[in-house]
Order: structure tokens, then C-alpha cells, then sequence
């Protein structure tokens, strides 16, 4: 186009259809709303954070060791061998972590449960100390006007356990420690989370050995591993109830979200067939109260005890999502009726290689699950990236990327509270920096930078701009 304007181009082209047709289809764009991309009143705002990844403090209030201390301390196995032993010392420094949440404007707080500050020795005698530090915690939240959302296990497993998720005992002994804490806490909390990620803690852990315990164990006892991560969420969801009756409790999931290539019925419909089966061993085993038929067939089925199910599908108050990136897939016409898109060389991605930018995700992981399952709520109770923060000369960090990244995935998750999906709240992962598993320190997630020599803590662009949207309840 080089003897044309781009205004003459429009006239032209304007011209063009009008007169002669056109060989797209037509289409109307959606309006912009007057009321600019406002969340519905009463949307929880918040952070995340887990406790191995802030606490430090690992020898302090008679804490029993945990699989992550263990796994840490092997050489080789996280980047720079790491360890959180000190981590954000937010044992020590929590009144200035709730400082933090209050200047942002924070109504809402996730956070998580030490199990083997609670129970040293994974079951048996409960750690008053422990306990003790988690009341203080959670006064200074409350003081603060900020509602505390508590997961009960967020990877950080007593070692006394023995074989770890590979035991049924340990689904056992989760029940009994997830009802003891609920008794305990529940005059502080009322919304309680049972577990973290299945796939990170049972995947990762017993097949690809990535993380904690860092085993590679065969498809059947992967799937018996897995299985007994979700019996563990659903005796957990039945000993809470039975202690807390007035608590909501839900589960925190990082869901594989199907996102059409192409918004249209099809690829919508194969979106959602891609949701259900790829979670089958987690998040539709859940809702469903059933294992898909698809997931039982073969000879590495998980072996599954009478109850098990019903208990694994105990109802839930709400469903937490972990959000961070898309699985875009299409309808290819076979017969489970998807195909997942490998992603492109050139696909933009975060700090973090496996942090494709695809916001999106935030909308299609409500929709997906909300016409599937139609749970009471909805939560996003982690969504953020990591970025290669720089502290400039003045002390800044104009992190410039991360905000670009929540900016649109927040637009994405309008676009899902104003189609009247039921999502309730959303914390960003991160509050601070803090020790991101493998990679140690390495990588970067909070809007709070830390200096890890230090502990001092510096707002970054993003953790301003974050209390402009909950200042507004709208995306900014
Ligand atoms: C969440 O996991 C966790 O809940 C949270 O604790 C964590 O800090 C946060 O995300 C940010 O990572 O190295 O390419 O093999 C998200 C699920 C599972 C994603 C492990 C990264 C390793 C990918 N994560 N996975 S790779």
C-alpha cells in the first residue's frame, strides 16, 4: 500500500463492499460499556502467598521438617540450591506483610498452613506453637479489615509421613489435621481451601520428579498417588465441615483451560470437551464424584476403595482456580472431539518459559468450568508472572511487563463477571518475591520486591497500579 493513505484505504474498502459484497462474514463488534470494565460490588480483592515460599523460620515454634525442607537441602535439585529456610522471614515480619496487603487496599488474603507446623510429625500431637503463630497472623489480618482465605496444604508435607502421597494413611492423617485446624481457626477463617494444585503435588512430584519428593514412578502408582491427593481434599472437605459447619470451603486447582482458536460453536464446544478430559484425574473427578470413563479404562486405573468418591465429590461452596496461562485447542473432528494447539516458537511468553501469555485464560477457565459444572462460585486464587525486575538507580521497579500481563488478564476476567459468571474474588500471586520452588530465587512473582539480604521490601509499578484497580473495583 504505498501510493494510498490509510484513510483513503478505509473509504475504499467501505466503497468496495457496500457496491460489490464482501467475501468475510459480517459481524458486529460487542460496545464498550459506559461503566468501563468494573467489577461487580463486593468482588473480593487479594494476594497470595504460600507458606514454605514467605515463613523461613524453618527450625522456630518446634516445626516439624517437610518434604520441601528435605528436597531443598539435596544438591542439584533447585536453581542456585536455594533453600526456604529464611525465604521472606515472614515468621518474623508478617505485621509488615499485612502492612503491605492494607496499602494496597487488599480486602482478601490467601494464604497458607504449614501442616508440619501444626503437626510435626504429620499426625498425633498438635503444635500448640504452631498454632499460636497462625492466631497471630490472622488477628493482624482481621485488625486490618482483610478476610483471610486459608489453604490447608499448598506442597509443604510432614517427611514423618512415610511414602508421602503414595500412602493412603497420608489422605487420612490430611483429614484429621484439616479438622483439628478448622475446629481450631474457625472463630478466625471462614473460607478454607483444602489443597494446592493436584498435578503439582502428584505429578510433579512421583512422575516427572520435578518437584518434591522428586520421584518417577510408574503410570499405576502415579495414578494411585493421585488419587489419594484428591481423597485427601475430600475427607478434608467432610472433617472441616464436620468441625466448622458455618466455614465455605473449596479447593485451589490449576486447571488445564481449553480456550477456542476460534470463538465459534464448534471449537467452543471442543474447548470444553478438552476442560473435562484433560482434568480427569483432579478437577472433574471433584465435581463429578466420578472418575471418567475414558480415565478408568487401561490396566493403570487407580485403585479406589468404597466411599472414596462420594467423598471425593463432597459439594464444594466455591472453586478455585490457579490461572496462568492457555491451552488453546481446537475441533479436529476425532473422536474425544479436540485437539490441543502446540504452541508456536514465536508465542510471547513471561520471565517464566512456561508462562505463555495467553490472558485470555482467565476468561475461559470461568466459562469453561461454570458450563460444565456450575458450581456455586468462583474464585481466581492465583493469576500472575514473573518478570526480570530491575531496581533502577531511585529505587524503582518499573515493571512495566507484569502490569501489561494482569491488565489484560483482569479485562479477561471482566468480560467473565459481566456475562454474569459467578466469580466472586481474585488474588495475584504474588504479594512479594519469594522462593519460587525450583527456581529458587531466581524468579520474580511479586509486586512487592524483596531484597533477599536485606528483607526490605519495595512496592513495584505494578503493586501501585494494583490499588488503583481495587481503589476503582475496575480494571485500570
Ligand atoms: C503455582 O504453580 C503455585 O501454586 C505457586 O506456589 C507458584 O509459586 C506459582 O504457581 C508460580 O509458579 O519448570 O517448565 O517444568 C503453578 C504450576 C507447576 C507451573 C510447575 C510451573 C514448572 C514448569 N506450576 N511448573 S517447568
Amino acid at each position: 500500500m504505498t501510493n494510498i493513505t490509510r484513510r483513503q484505504f478505509g473509504k475504499v474498502a467501505a466503497t468496495t463492499s457496500a457496491l460489490a459484497g464482501v467475501s468475510l462474514p459480517e459481524f458486529s463488534l460487542a460496545q464498550s460499556k459506559p461503566e468501563n470494565r468494573q467489577f461487580p460490588p463486593g468482588f473480593a480483592w487479594g494476594c497470595a502467598t504460600a507458606a514454605y515460599q514467605i515463613e523461613g523460620g524453618v527450625h522456630e515454634g518446634g516445626r516439624g521438617t517437610s518434604n520441601w525442607d528435605i528436597f531443598s537441602h539435596t544438591p542439584g535439585k533447585i536453581a542456585n540450591d536455594d533453600t526456604g529456610d529464611v525465604a521472606d522471614d515472614s515468621y518474623h515480619l508478617y505485621k509488615e506483610d499485612v502492612r503491605l496487603l492494607k496499602d494496597l487496599g487488599a480486602g482478601a488474603y490467601r494464604m497458607s498452613i504449614a501442616w508440619p507446623r501444626i503437626f510435626p510429625n504429620g499426625k498425633g500431637q498438635p503444635n500448640q506453637a504452631g498454632l499460636d503463630y497462625y492466631k497471630r497472623v490472622l488477628d493482624e489480618l482481621l485488625a486490618n479489615n482483610i478476610a483471610p482465605y486459608v489453604t490447608l496444604f499448598h506442597w509443604d508435607l510432614p517427611a514423618a509421613l512415610a511414602g508421602g502421597w503414595q500412602s493412603r494413611a497420608t489422605a487420612l492423617a490430611f483429614a484429621d489435621y484439616a479438622g483439628y485446624v478448622a475446629r481450631q481457626l474457625s472463630d478466625r477463617v471462614r473460607y478454607f481451601m483444602t489443597t494446592n494444585e493436584f498435578s503439582s503435588f502428584t505429578d510433579l512430584g512421583y512422575k516427572t520428579g520435578l518437584l518434591a519428593p522428586g520421584l518417577k514412578l510408574s503410570p499405576a502408582e502415579v495414578n494411585q498417588a493421585r488419587h489419594h491427593g484428591i481423597l485427601a481434599h475430600g475427607l478434608g472437605v467432610e472433617a472441616i465441615r464436620a468441625n466448622a459447619p458455618a466455614a465455605e470451603v473449596g479447593v485451589a486447582e490449576n486447571a488445564t483451560v481449553g480456550v477456542p482458536v476460534i470463538e465459534d460453536h464448534a471449537n467452543m464446544d471442543a474447548a470444553r470437551r478438552a476442560t473435562r478430559e484433560e482434568n480427569a484425574p483432579f478437577l472433574t473427578a471433584l465435581l463429578e464424584g466420578a472418575y471418567t470413563e475414558s480415565y478408568l479404562q487401561g490396566p493403570n486405573a487407580p485403585h479406589v476403595e468404597p466411599g472414596d468418591m462420594k467423598a471425593i465429590g463432597s459439594p464444594l461452596d466455591f472453586v478455585g482456580l490457579n490461572v496462568y496461562t492457555s491451552a488453546y485447542v481446537r475441533a479436529d473432528g476425532s473422536e474425544r472431539g479436540y485437539a490441543i494447539e502446540p504452541y508456536p516458537a514465536s508465542f510471547p511468553r513471561m520471565a517464566s518459559p512456561w508462562i505463555y501469555l495467553a490472558p485470555e485464560c482467565v476468561y475461559w477457565a470461568v466459562r469453561n468450568v461454570c458450563e460444565i459444572w456450575n458450581p456455586k462460585a468462583v474464585y481466581i486464587t492465583e493469576n500472575g508472572c514473573s518478570a526480570a525486575d530491575v531496581v533502577t538507580a531511585e529505587g524503582r521497579i518499573e515493571d512495566t511487563d507484569r502490569v501489561m500481563y494482569l491488565r489484560n488478564h483482569l479485562t479477561h476476567l471482566e468480560r467473565a463477571t459481566s456475562e454474569g459468571f459467578p466469580v466472586k474474588g481474585y488474588f495475584l500471586w504474588s504479594l512479594l518475591d519469594n522462593f519460587e520452588w525450583i527456581d529458587g530465587y531466581s524468579k520474580r512473582f511479586g509486586i512487592y520486591h524483596v531484597d533477599f539480604k536485606t528483607q526490605r521490601r519495595i512496592p513495584k509499578l505494578s503493586a501501585e497500579w494494583y490499588r488503583a484497580v481495587i481503589a476503582r473495583n475496575a480494571v485500570v
